[in-house]
């Protein structure tokens, strides 16, 4: 069995690549370390708790981290703090964790050997103009624009500079806007259908023209393990399933109607302060060289991804009504 450490294991993508894990590859042994902080959830983990070793414990914590990464054969590094909104109401939690956390885990892979694969984002390369033709490549410089994407170019920079400089074991990915269960009710789509769920109006910052490249988590998690195995030590892989001509309005129409309401059934609020417009991903790189394909592919991929993100939310109304209330009063102070 190979020893793996999932960092942030009980927040969306890091649990649903610990099912995934147990599910298709059975040759991991898994323990995961998460702080629980507001967005982990150990009842994430809930149905398959017996087969992984929890711990919960904080990534900036140098003991903690030099003894899990000394038991360990590789680091999926996914823990970090991941909302722009809240990046912008309170940026220090962003540093701390992204940065020196990340730093801290580097230090510890590089003491004992071991193989670390970090989970990043399109948003360090910063925006695209609607109208332009290109997309975001392994070569794009970074250009972040919130303090949250600002942080995990940070970190980025940090991995990059402990390959070339230490010589670490370390892959890179970087990957567009997830979608799926077990994803906070603060983010975009589990927002929306958690609203009508709620007999709330979905909420459209500003005029909904920004655009997403939207992934189902299952394809971002397939394309990781893909990494892990065949990546090339040192390199970035970009992680996309183009679907870069969608924009915020047209995904909330569609989840108005495939919730049985018009498709006008939702309101503008203010909009997000330093608004990133489009994010596109080109991930040839990835498709040619370890030949990953996405499931869940174009706008009737987001469709039938939608539609069971929707039923996920629908049958587990437990698992977010208690925080729904809380969530919205946050957002109905910045008039969103
Ligand atoms: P999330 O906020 O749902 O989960 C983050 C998890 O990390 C939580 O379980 C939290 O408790 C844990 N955590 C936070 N600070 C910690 C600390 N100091 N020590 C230990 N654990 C800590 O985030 P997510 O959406 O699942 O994102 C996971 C990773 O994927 C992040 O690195 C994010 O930047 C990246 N990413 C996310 C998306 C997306 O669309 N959500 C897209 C591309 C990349
Ligand atoms: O209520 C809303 N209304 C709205 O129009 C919310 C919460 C968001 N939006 C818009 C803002 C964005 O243009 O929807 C888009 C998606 O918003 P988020 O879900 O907050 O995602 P985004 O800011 O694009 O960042 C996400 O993708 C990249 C993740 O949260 C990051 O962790 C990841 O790195």
């Amino acid at each position: 069995m190979t020893k793996m450490l999932v960092t942030g294991g009980a927040g969306f993508i890091g649990a649903n690549f610990v099912h995934y894990t147990l599910k298709h590859k059975p040759e991991y042994d898994v323990t995961v370390i998460d702080k629980l902080t507001y967005a982990g959830n150990p009842d994430n983990l809930k149905s398959i708790l017996d087969q992984v070793n929890f711990v919960t414990g904080d990534i900036c914590d140098r003991e903690l981290m030099d003894k899990l990464v000394a038991e360990t054969d590789i680091v999926v590094h996914f823990a970090a703090e991941s909302h722009n909104d809240n990046s912008l109401r309170e940026p220090w939690p962003f540093v701390e964790t992204n940065i020196i956390g990340t730093y801290t885990i580097l230090e510890a892979v590089r003491k004992h050997d071991k193989r670390l694969h970090h989970i990043s984002t399109d948003e360090v390369f910063g925006d695209l103009e609607l109208d332009d033709p290109n997309r975001f490549t392994e070569e794009t410089p970074y250009n972040p624009s919130s303090p949250y994407s600002s942080t995990k170019a940070g970190s980025d920079h940090l991995v990059r500079a402990w390959i070339r400089s230490f010589g670490i074991k370390a892959t890179i990915s970087n990957c567009s806007n997830n979608y799926g269960p077990y994803q906070h009710i603060e983010k975009f789509i589990p927002r929306q259908i958690t609203n009508i769920l709620s007999d709330i109006k979905p909420k459209l910052y500003g005029t909904g023209e920004q655009v997403r490249d939207w992934i189902h988590v299952d394809d971002h998690n397939s394309a990781v393990h893909l990494i892990i195995e065949q990546g090339k030590l040192g390199d970035t892989y970009i992680i996309g399933a183009d679907n870069d001509h969608v924009n915020n309005k047209a995904v909330i129409e569609l989840i108005c109607e495939l919730m049985g309401k018009g498709a006008d059934w939702y309101e503008h609020v203010n909009d997000r302060p330093g608004h990133d417009m489009r994010y596109a991903m080109n991930s040839t790189k990835l498709r040619t060289e370890l030949g990953w394909q996405p499931q869940y592919t174009d706008q009737d991929g987001m469709r039938n991804g939608l539609q069971a993100t929707i039923d996920w939310y629908t049958e587990n109304d437990e698992w977010w009504k208690a925080e729904k209330a809380k969530v919205e009063a946050k957002y109905a102070e910045q008039g969103q």
